[in-house]
């Protein structure tokens, strides 16, 4: 018996009447996997429910900021009491600032200070305004592949041109704008080599998402990140690992816990504001004591730090605190990624399965998924197939090939065994059609 979701399509044409697309952010229309989005009334540890009372285990988590499941009764403990006996925003400084700002500092050793924003957008966007008025050079470096928020020099494709100068991925990206990105590819340090060599004095920084999680998840090739750490330093640019998303994700310290390679500044998102909306950048105190007003370097927003998401964050970095949090998530996350794989494998479905820690992508590719193009070999229409065999059986997947999946620390062994389970049958659908 197919689920009904005529609620949810009620409401999205209404929503369509007044809000582009329907949506607040495009991904979540699902255009992408060729379906109406559902409209989600509530969630609750690892599940969510939409509008017409379906039940679905979430792999979406917000994008990954949930990474201890919804409604967490802590997280939620903390908000009440913050509601009820601070307020929401004060736009003045309080000190529940400064707790979460030590939490980050003491979390990562490259980090001496921190700016508290409220996106990811405006933590990378603000990373490389101060990279350029640091360094005083313009040009900046991106991957194919990776995504940093929606900043106009950041929207941007590689071009023709033996230095892949970029060009504007959306309309309103003035060639300007796109006149200072330089594009390099994703695990391919000859390219940056070529790049430096052109245009080394001239590169304020370098950024990269140190496991891609825009393209699918792609990990860094063995010797990538400590390249990129070589480079920069030769040339006197600043590398910029973009951990919005594994930030708190892949391990406590991020990434650069993980790999073991230092950047110059680290761009935060999701996990720090447990649901609400808080970013961060933050690096050594000699480049951060550039921001205003303590330096030149302008950046600023009304409600950065405001006390209410950033309860949210101290409270969720407490509980990642907790000993055993991230030896549990590996182990559910690779139990998961092993049945996916083997329910692939006795299906006779050919896949790439990537995985780093909690986030993973199952690509419908024929060749492992190394970089951007790899990326775009895979087929985005069994991908959309094998999503909706999902979602019919109560497993909400990110509604894109091109996007992660994210196991939470509320995701349980009864969960974990439902997906599997729908997955044996979603590969078995997909080898039929
Ligand atoms: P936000 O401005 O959406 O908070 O963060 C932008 C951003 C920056 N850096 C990385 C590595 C990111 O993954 C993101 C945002 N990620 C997407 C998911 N692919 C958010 C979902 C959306 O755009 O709706």
């Amino acid at each position: 018996m197919p689920r009904d979701y005529s609620r949810s399509a009620e409401l999205f044409e209404q929503a369509k009447k007044i809000i582009p697309g329907g949506v607040n952010s495009p991904v979540r229309a699902f255009q992408a996997v060729g379906a109406n989005p559902l409209f989600i009334t509530h969630g609750e540890g690892p599940l969510i429910y939409d509008a017409d009372g379906n039940e679905y285990i979430d792999y979406v988590c917000s994008w990954g900021p949930l990474l201890m499941g919804h409604r967490h009764p802590q997280v939620l403990a903390a908000l009440k009491r913050c509601l009820e006996e601070t307020g929401t925003s004060f736009g003045a400084p309080t000190e529940l600032e400064t707790e979460l700002a030590g939490m980050i500092v003491a979390a990562v050793p490259s980090v001496d200070m921190v700016r508290l924003v409220n996106s990811g957008t405006e933590a990378t966007m603000s990373a490389l305004r101060l990279a350029r008025g640091y360094t005083h050079r313009s040009k900046i470096v991106k991957f194919a592949g990776c995504y940093h928020g929606h900043a106009d020099f950041l929207l941007i494709k590689a071009g023709s041109g033996a230095l892949t100068l970029g060009v504007p991925t959306s309309p309103g990206v003035t060639a300007g704008s796109a006149a200072d990105t330089i594009i390099a590819n994703y695990n391919d340090l000859d390219s940056l080599r070529e790049i430096f060599r052109q245009e080394g004095e001239n590169i304020a920084a370098v950024i990269v998402e140190p496991v891609a999680g825009n393209m699918g998840v792609v990990l860094p090739a063995a010797g990538f990140l400590a390249g990129l750490r070589q480079l920069t330093e030769e040339y006197e640019s600043l590398l910029i690992f973009d951990e919005v998303m594994t930030g708190f994700r892949v391990a406590y310290g991020g990434a650069q816990e993980l790999y073991g390679v230092t950047p110059d500044l680290t761009c935060f998102g999701k996990i720090i504001g447990g649901g609400l909306p808080v970013g961060a950048y933050g690096g050594r105190q000699q480049i951060m004591e550039q921001v205003a007003p303590a330096g030149p370097v302008y950046q600023a927003g009304t409600l950065s730090g405001n006390p209410l998401a950033v309860t949210a964050g101290i409270a969720t970095l407490k509980l990642l605190q907790q000993p055993g949090v991230y030896q549990r998530l590996e182990e559910r996350s690779a139990k998961l990624a092993g049945w996916l794989w083997e329910a692939a494998g006795e299906a006779g479905v050919e896949v790439q399965l990537n995985r780093a820690g909690s986030m993973s992508c199952v690509f419908f590719a024929p060749q492992p998924v190394v970089d951007y193009s790899s990326a775009c070999s895979a087929d985005p229409a069994r991908y959309a197939a094998f999503f909706k065999a999902m979602l019919e059986q109560g497993i909400y997947l990110a509604p894109s090939q091109f996007e992660a999946a994210f196991v939470s620390l509320a995701h349980g062994e009864q969960e974990i065994e439902r997906t599997a389970e729908a997955a044996r049958f979603a590969f078995r659908f997909i080898k039929s059609i």
